[in-house]
């Protein structure tokens, strides 16, 4: 018998004992990028019912007096107009990208340039996900470096991951990337 055991957050955290206390993820991406995919899969649970814009998909996971906020929201809408939900300081920002649509890849960095520019989010370590590598044809990592103007990026650290939410493979390195962002 394979037991297959999800690897989550919560295992994950147990590695760093010097994390901030308290630190906020956002969650972020076009609709359809696989935001909340990526919330269940990290959280083992079913975040589905709650649909995109206007609501905000809040996600606390407490961890031995580590609380980590994973707030999804939905890509339709300049992300000014989710502020007035959003208060707290953001300490890494993490965007999900659908990395098998190419056709929307544009409208992607547009939104993803949009959210460098935003002073609320300066200076905040930047993961971002070419999601769903699972299905064929996705654009590379490289590619997304490049599309979305990456190496450009200046005074923040930022990093890429190919990664399936789906099937979960590549989440974890991502992830660890974070962690270590916000450990002191
Ligand atoms: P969003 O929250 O960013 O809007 P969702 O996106 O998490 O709702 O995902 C949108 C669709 O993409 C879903 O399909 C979801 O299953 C799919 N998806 C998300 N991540 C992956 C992935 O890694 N691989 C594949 N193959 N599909 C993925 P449906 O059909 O439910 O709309
Ligand atoms: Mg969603």
């Amino acid at each position: 018998i394979i037991i297959y055991i999800k690897m989550s957050l919560i295992e994950l955290l147990k590695g760093y004992n010097k994390l901030k206390p308290e630190p906020n993820i956002l969650i972020l991406g076009l609709d359809n990028a696989g935001k909340t995919t990526l919330l269940n899969y990290l959280t083992h649970e079913d975040n589905k019912n709650t649909k995109p814009t206007p609501g905000v998909n809040a996600k606390s996971i407490q961890c031995g007096g580590i609380k980590l906020n994973v707030y999804d929201l939905g890509g339709q809408k300049a992300i000014r107009e989710y502020w007035k939900y959003y208060y707290e300081k953001v300490d890494a920002l993490i965007y999900v990208v659908d990395a098998s649509d190419e056709g929307r890849i544009d409208e992607c960095n547009d939104s993803f340039q949009s959210l460098l520019k935003d002073e609320k989010l300066d200076k905040v370590p930047v993961l971002a996900y070419g999601n769903k590598a699972d299905l064929p044809n996705c654009l590379g990592p490289d590619e997304i470096i490049e599309k979305l103007k990456m190496n450009d990026i200046t005074g923040r650290d930022w990093s890429l991951y190919a990664c399936s939410a789906l099937k979960g493979t590549g989440v974890k390195d991502g992830i660890k990337w974070i962690l270590e962002k916000l450990s002191q």
